[in-house]
């Protein structure tokens, strides 16, 4: 067993919980100060350019060095903290810078690949990530990495910033500080792009505008979240959440190697499309089209002629649209002579999100022809809009029980805990059936922090475990006691639910895996200490941080106690009460 030593806990002023943040620079404008060669990236973020601003810099919190894993190797890094957000909580973070710094028109798949696989190895210690870039290929880093992960259950948001943020004026700080309290504050489990006040959804991003700080669109869906003087709106009915019980994942190459991008123009000849279709090797094509995906036919058809010669030789060929707003559909003619040509209609993706799909589909091994069509043409991660929504609504009256007239979210989550503690899955779902709420209730906790998950992890019915994971669930929010639901179905040897849990990508927080293995379960659990599990007693921190759910912690209680009992339910004010396994 390690070794453990204390630090202080927090200073008495911090009556705040803290959540963690790995951010992760790989170059961009925003670290860029000017040389004899123009801009260029410099390192040292955190000292140089956060540790002076008061807004990134808690000054009177202790120093930390948090734990972080780049490349296999385990570092311990300097970390900061801000001060307590308008959501009553610190963002503890540390920065990987990569090396070298670049002006992101030089990433690559490469570089797409060290920023999943940074992700995918510090997933477990941190609440959430945000990656530093370039603007200029933002758009695709976005897009790129939205198919590359998989079952993310965690929010990674991408950033970066028209000026510096060493210029006098500047988006930098405004950009990074937002993308710092969404990724610590709310469980959007998507790859995102913050930008001027605005989160969009990564893939359907594109960058607009060269030199305004509102550069980035997503013209083909609504903002899922838009930051204002009142605090963040999250558009939670937009927000994707999972629709099975996976891990997640990290698929770790693009073929971007065999794919080119080519845009129609009146007048474009038949033998310079046929010559980049002739491309030795070439496996896809992105064409641009006109308006809703149409292409000049060519004398004599002579340009759907080599169209459909290419697809012959089984070349992926996608139609996008120039426009940046709207979709491509087979309506007229040149449009359907195209689709008869086998190319297939890319409805309303982002030239960088079909270019990005097409890399992936064409990296995953033994993925057909027929397979590789049929995929682009439907969403994977949000990335074009579906023809039709699945929808969980029930036709009108058809729920007899009272909770079909429940009028308040709160009280539909009091009934939910009720139906939980009583393993009731049909009162459950009937909750859980009314669209009205569902979305909120999987997101909306008690005022010990305790999610609909949290409850179902100590109660008798791990049917409800899977249904809950199946409408969306996030296994990652941690209450007040800074528990997992994972934490306290093992306590209380709940195996169906821990085996559920752990399917869906849960995995215990830092404190807990000590509490395991070092008997130093209450201290731990409590989240004061950290120590590296490979029992050497290098490294300990204080980590008083709490559920990252989305902070509505105001409802009439529902208490869980470690045995898994839960108290009479009261809609009275009660002191809360910690969830601490002992
Ligand atoms: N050239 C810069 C880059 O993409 C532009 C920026 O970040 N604003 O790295």
């Amino acid at each position: 067993m390690g070794q453990v030593t204390f630090m202080e806990r927090d200073g008495p002023e911090s009556h705040y919980p803290e959540s963690r943040v790995l951010i992760i620079m790989t170059g961009g404008t925003i670290c860029m100060q000017p040389s004899a060669d123009g801009l260029v990236p410099m390192t040292g973020f955190l000292q140089n350019a956060m540790a002076p601003r008061p807004s990134f810099n808690d000054s009177s919190a202790p120093a930390v060095k948090i734990n972080a894993f780049q490349n296999g190797v385990k570092m311990h890094l300097d970390s900061l903290r801000t001060p307590p957000s308008a959501y009553s909580r610190h963002i503890r973070y540390g920065i990987l810078e990569f090396y070298p710094l670049l002006d992101s028109s030089s990433i690559s798949s490469i570089g797409w690949t060290e920023v999943a696989m940074t992700i995918k190895e510090n997933y477990h210690l941190f609440d959430g990530f945000v990656v530093l870039h370039g603007t200029d290929s933002l758009a695709y880093t976005a897009s790129a990495l939205s198919f590359m992960m998989s079952d993310l259950g965690k929010p990674v948001i991408l950033t970066g910033s028209q000026a510096s943020i060493f210029a006098l004026q500047s988006d930098a700080v405004d950009n990074l500080l937002g993308s710092l309290i969404i990724a610590g504050t709310f469980v959007i489990p998507e790859v995102c792009l913050f930008f001027s006040h605005t989160l969009f959804r990564g893939n359907r991003t594109t960058k607009v505008s060269a030199s305004s700080f509102e550069a980035f669109d997503s013209p083909n869906c609504d903002p899922l979240a838009k930051v204002t003087s009142l605090g963040v709106d999250v558009n939670w009915s937009l927000v994707r959440r999972p629709t099975r019980i996976a891990e997640f994942q990290v698929t770790k190459y693009l073929d971007t190697a065999h794919v080119a991008c080519l845009r129609i123009f009146p007048g474009i000849k038949p033998e310079m499309v046929d010559s980049v279709l002739r491309v030795p090797n070439l496996r896809g094509l992105i064409l641009e089209t006109f308006g809703m995906g149409n292409a000049p036919g060519g004398v004599d058809g002579s340009l759907t002629k080599v169209i459909k010669e290419a697809v012959d030789r089984g070349i992926v060929i996608v139609n996008v649209s120039q426009c940046t707003n709207g979709f491509v559909s087979p309506l007229y003619a040149p449009g359907t002579a195209l689709g008869r040509a086998g190319v297939v209609f890319g409805h309303d993706l982002t030239t960088e999100g079909a270019l990005t799909k097409l890399s992936y589909l064409l990296a995953l091994p033994d993925l057909e022809y027929k397979e590789v069509t049929a995929q682009m043409a439907r969403s994977l991660r949000g990335e074009m809009t579906e023809m039709t929504l699945p929808s969980f609504s029930h036709p009108a009256g058809s729920i007899d029980s009272a909770v079909a007239r429940l009028t308040s979210a709160e009280s539909a989550f009091t009934a939910l805990g009720y139906a939980i503690r009583n393993g009731d899955l049909r009162t459950v779902r009937e909750i859980l059936e009314g669209d009205e709420f569902n979305h909120q209730l999987l997101k909306k906790a008690d005022y010990a922090g305790n999610t609909a998950v949290h409850l179902a992890a100590v109660g008798p019915q791990p049917q409800v475990m899977h249904d809950l994971l199946m409408r969306g669930a996030s296994v990652h929010p941690r209450n007040r006691a800074n528990n997992t639901p994972l934490y306290l179905a093992e306590k209380m040897g709940n195996d169906e639910c821990v085996r559920l849990l752990r399917e869906a990508g849960a995995h215990l927080w830092v404190a807990e895996s000590l509490a395991k293995t070092s008997e130093m379960g209450d201290l731990a659990s409590n989240g004061f200490v950290e120590v590296d599990s490979d029992g050497g007693a290098e490294r300990i921190e204080s980590i008083a941080s709490a559920s990252v759910a989305d902070g509505e912690t105001d409802t009439p209680a529902i208490e869980v106690m470690a045995d898994g009992r839960v108290p009479n339910i009261s809609t009275e004010s009660v002191k809360p009460k910690q969830v601490i396994a002992s």
